[in-house]
């Protein structure tokens, strides 16, 4: 039983519908002295990111970080030895053989890790990564062009009472998009393991797309992609609201009326000027919270 880490799979929903897995049983020999087939071996392709657990001892047993990467999770029993490799010169056909043993069996946990529980998604120089290194003790690069590294900067969110967070800037959206390449695979790979996603937004006069238009894009962006994708909880952040003039504000407001709709819960915020960020945090950590405990209400 072999687990081997692979970019074709994005999640361990198949697991949960399989939960037992048995590798088939190699042949029985046969005659004219001939030994039976082996068992073949069974390959379960699992994300990049997946943690291997021993379900009693609860040990990490591996963490699967790079594609290729295989854990033999579980050996095959070895074959038996017929009646022929008993036989002597006086006892040609002994009515005794050894049998095969019984392949390893094991319980496991699967683990994905994840790198953050809100993952930051919008265009480059939104604010982003200065909205990160208001809210936590990350210190990401604040550029004002379009900065195009592809590593997420994840932060510790901290509200007090034990109460915390890990947000992650993940740049990558639409960098590409003037030359129609839209999402980066490995910025899908590192939204994948985030579990609400908070889409930024720039509200300001300066910006060539209008709110609306960022969140429509943003959007059809993230659909293109996969089911579990499109499935994760949303929030908006309307940045740079303290650079609204009439024009923009009122293009703002149509945004606003669209998250409506689409029952998106959305802020107006200023990462430059601190403007609603612990209102942003706090709603933020009650969703987090929820996705946490899905059986218990948030206490209020
Ligand atoms: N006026 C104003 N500027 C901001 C605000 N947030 C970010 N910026 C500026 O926008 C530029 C891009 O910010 P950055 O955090 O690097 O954007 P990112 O590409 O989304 O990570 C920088 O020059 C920031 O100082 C804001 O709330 N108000
Ligand atoms: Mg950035």
């Amino acid at each position: 039983m072999v687990f081997v880490a692979s970019t074709d799979v994005d999640h361990l929903v198949e697991f949960k519908y399989r939960p037992r897995i048995k590798a088939p049983n190699g042949a029985p020999g046969e005659g004219s002295k001939r030994a039976g087939r082996d068992g073949e071996d069974v390959i379960l392709p699992v994300p990049v990111g997946t943690i291997i657990k021993d379900l009693e001892s609860n040990e990490v047993l591996c963490d699967l970080r790079t594609t290729g990467e295989r854990f033999v999770a579980a050996e095959g029993g070895r074959g038996g030895v017929g009646n022929a490799a008993y036989a002597t010169p006086t006892r040609r056909a002994p009515r005794f053989a050894k049998p095969g043993l019984a392949g390893e069996e094991r319980t496991l946990i699967l683990e994905l890790k994840t790198i953050a529980d809100v993952g930051l998604v919008g265009f480059p120089n939104v604010g982003k990564s200065l909205l990160i290194s208001k809210v936590s003790r990350a210190r990401p690069e604040v550029a004002d062009y379009p900065f195009t590294t592809l590593t997420p900067h994840p932060g510790v969110v901290e509200l007090g009472g034990y109460r915390s967070f890990v947000i992650a800037d993940i740049p990558g959206i639409l960098e590409g998009a003037h030359k129609g390449i839209g999402l980066g695979h490995q910025f899908l790979k590192h939204i994948e393991r985030t579990t609400i996603l908070l889409l930024v937004v720039d509200a300001s006069p300066f910006c060539q797309l209008p709110p609306r238009e960022q969140l429509i894009i943003l959007g059809k962006e993230l659909k293109k992609y996969s089911l579990p994708l499109s499935l994760k909880p949303r929030m908006v952040a309307f940045n740079k609201t303290d650079l609204l003039d009439e024009a923009s504000r009122e293009a703002l407001e149509r945004a606003e009326k669209y998250c409506r709709r689409l029952k998106m819960t959305s802020f107006r915020i200023s990462a430059l000027r601190g403007d609603n960020l612990k209102e942003l945090l706090e709603t933020l950590y009650a969703r987090v919270y929820e996705e946490r405990h899905p059986e218990e209400p948030f206490p209020l």
